[in-house]
């Protein structure tokens, strides 16, 4: 019995930190969308935590950058994309602003960001949060309790 309800809670768990409306957000590298040149297109934008940026070369060559992140989220570089189809990928993971851009035409105005905000709307837990899960011996149920 004790492993049912550590595999409950696991797949309680599992659910409440999954984004269920994660998506692929595509940004493409190296246009506006009508020509060619030191853009990122679209230049900013929106997203939620869990979702998937992908950047796209559409004509050589650039990179991708990160030059701000929130706290707590992990930079990102894509090194060179010389190749013309070429993608990069980044999972968000922290709410914040994120800033970036292309090392070598930043001179020029290539920069990038989007604002990720929390998935589910749940909070990121702060450290002291902690969760207990116990049965009761005398009725067939188990407690989840959050403490924070
Ligand atoms: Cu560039």
């Amino acid at each position: 019995m004790k492993k049912l309800y550590t595999l409950i809670f696991a797949v309680i768990c599992t659910l409440l930190s999954i984004n269920v409306n994660a998506t692929t957000i595509n940004v493409q590298v190296g246009t506006n969308g009508t020509s060619t040149g030191n853009f990122f297109n679209p230049t900013s934008f929106s997203a939620v935590v869990g979702d998937v940026v992908t950047w796209t070369l559409i004509n050589p060559q650039h990179n991708v950058t990160s030059t701000s992140v929130p706290a707590g989220a992990a930079t990102f570089s894509s090194g060179t994309m010389t190749t013309v189809g070429v993608q990069f990928s980044y999972t968000i993971t922290k709410a914040g602003t994120y800033n970036y851009d292309c090392t070598f035409h930043v001179s020029s105005g290539m920069t990038g960001s989007f604002t990720a905000t929390g998935g589910l709307g749940i909070a990121d837990p702060s450290s002291d949060l902690s969760t207990d899960a116990f049965p009761v011996p005398c009725i067939d149920k188990i407690i989840f309790k959050y403490n924070g």
